[in-house]
């Protein structure tokens, strides 16, 4: 079994967290110091320099447990989860976000609901993280790249802030639009055939499905810009492209919305797009995954079916053909 019970995270993986921020900070000062000498430093950039915690932005969360975490995996450290991403509003390379994301205006930010719903709301932020309690939720990640990684998410269920917005018989799929402003985002022409802004969407069981997580932190604090500040959703049994970043706007919508990818490539990501090892994408197989900052001769790993989250989820796939709908 997968999932498993609390407590979620162990002190003892919490560690590589940790023993990042004390590196860093280590570092972050010696470089400071061989730079500029520490006397000729303002007191501002002194902190800074000490207290990295604080520069990278992370507030911590209050959080609970949730029964629905993953155990038995190993967490990829901090370093990794933040310095290796795909947001490709922000570049193409897996370095870029980390170093160009830092504009994102993250506060004041607004999540609209609209569409097909009895009540179509805007929520602030800051009142969106007090709608249900944060709950630690580490999910694998599993990108259609081949590549994956275990999270430790905060948040909680999307189907919580679903019910607030009473959704009409008619709306069958739920479509989500990352922020987008080229002003912020002018790495966005690296890849000239997306058409912006980032867009995914899920068929409405699928955006209920416990599992489906609306997410503001990892690491218990806020998310790093780089990683969808102030808000994203994570859906762990499918390919990491279906996790929309940045949220500004939920759309209740009767037919399968378009959606970035595929859009972009329609025989390479298909809408459902779920982790499916007996299905390869055109161009690479997705029988195996990397697992990122594992030592090189122990990445490699089978990938489980819906990401090894088939228990919650399969069946909501029942009577599909699951060759076609990778
Ligand atoms: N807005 C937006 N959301 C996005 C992407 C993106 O480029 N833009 N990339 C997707 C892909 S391909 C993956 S694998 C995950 C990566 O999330 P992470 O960088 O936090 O691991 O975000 C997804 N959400
Ligand atoms: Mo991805």
């Amino acid at each position: 079994m997968l999932i498993g019970k609390p407590p979620d995270i162990p002190s003892s993986q919490i560690t590589s967290r940790d023993a990042y921020f004390n590196y860093l900070s280590r570092r972050r000062f010696l470089k400071g110091v061989a730079a500029t000498g520490a006397a000729a430093l303002g007191a501002e950039r002194l902190a800074e320099l000490v207290s990295p915690r604080a520069a990278l932005a992370g507030t911590k969360l209050q959080t609970v447990s949730s029964p629905l975490t993953t155990t038995g995996e190993q967490l990829t450290s901090f370093e990794d989860i933040t310095h290796y991403n795909n947001f490709y509003e922000f570049g193409v390379d897996k370095g870029d976000p980390a170093k160009n994301a830092g504009g994102l205006p993250t506060r004041p930010w607004a999540v609209k609901v609209d569409g097909l719903v009895q009540k179509p709301l805007t929520f602030d932020i800051d009142d969106l993280l007090k709608l249900h309690p944060l709950e630690n939720r580490t999910y694998r990640h599993r990108c259609v790249e081949a590549w994956s990684m275990v999270i430790p998410w905060v948040g909680y269920s999307l189907s919580e802030l679903i019910k607030q917005c009473q959704p009409l018989s008619t709306a069958k799929y739920v479509q989500f639009h990352s922020y987008f402003n080229w002003h912020v985002e002018k790495w966005a022409t690296e890849d000239a055939t997306i058409m912006w802004p980032y867009s995914e969407g899920l068929r409405m069981d699928e955006a209920m499905n416990p599992l489906t997580l609306l997410t503001f932190g990892l690491y218990g604090e806020t998310l790093p810009n780089q990683d969808g500040a102030p808000v994203r959703i994570v859906v762990p049994w499918k390919y990491g492209f279906k996790s929309a970043k940045s949220i500004v706007e939920m759309k209740f919508v009767a037919k399968q919305p378009d959606t970035t990818w595929n859009d972009q490539a329609p025989n390479e990501y298909g809408f459902y797009s779920n982790v499916n090892p007996n299905v390869d994408h055109p161009r690479w197989s997705q029988k195996t995954e990397r697992r990122i900052g594992l030592p090189f001769y122990e990445q490699r790993r089978t990938t489980l079916m819906f990401n090894g989250y088939g228990d919650q989820v399969a069946s909501m796939y029942a009577g599909m053909d699951l060759k076609k709908y990778y």
